[in-house]
This record gives structure tokens, sequence and C-alpha cells, in this order.
């Protein structure tokens, strides 16, 4: 089974937490509103991704965590922060 996940990229991250379950596939879908550079790439170290993203566009980032927490990913720059907490 498969969750998906929506995020707004725009002033920062809309919702700026979200709780998506251990041991199970999520789809964290991400559209970015804002040209500021700033926004164009979103990472996260702890659940293991980099990813440009184009504006207006939907974009992807699979995760599939294994532990419970929470976990931060942010822009480039680390300006702007988002989490997410397993459960
Ligand atoms: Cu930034």
């Amino acid at each position: 089974m498969e969750n998906t996940v929506e995020i707004n990229v725009n002033n920062g991250y809309e919702p700026q937490e979200i709780t998506v379950p251990k041991d199970q596939v999520t789809k964290l879908v991400f559209n970015r509103a804002n040209p500021s550079a700033c926004l164009a790439t979103v990472q996260s170290d702890e659940l293991g991704f980099k990813q440009d993203l184009p504006l207006d566009q939907d974009v992807a980032v699979t995760i599939n965590p294994k532990q419970v927490g929470e976990y931060d990913y942010s822009c480039g720059m680390g300006m702007f922060h988002g989490k997410v907490v397993v459960k």
C-alpha cells in the first residue's frame, strides 16, 4: 500500500509537519510555487534525498522510513525546514 502526502512549497513548506507510518512507502509530492532559487532544492540527510524542484510541477520523493522518530528536511541552503514524523 502506498501513502501520498502533498507538500506545497511557497514561503516554506505547507504543511510544515507531516506524520507518516513506519515501514511503509510514502510519496512526498512537492510542488513549488515560489520562484526563489532558495527553495529550488529540497534535501534531507536524515531521510536520504536531494531533489530539484522545478517551478509549478509535482515532484515526488519516495521514502520508506524504518525507524520511528522525527526527521528534518530543508531547502538547499538550510533556511526553510520541514519535518517528517514517523510513527
Ligand atoms: Cu533556502
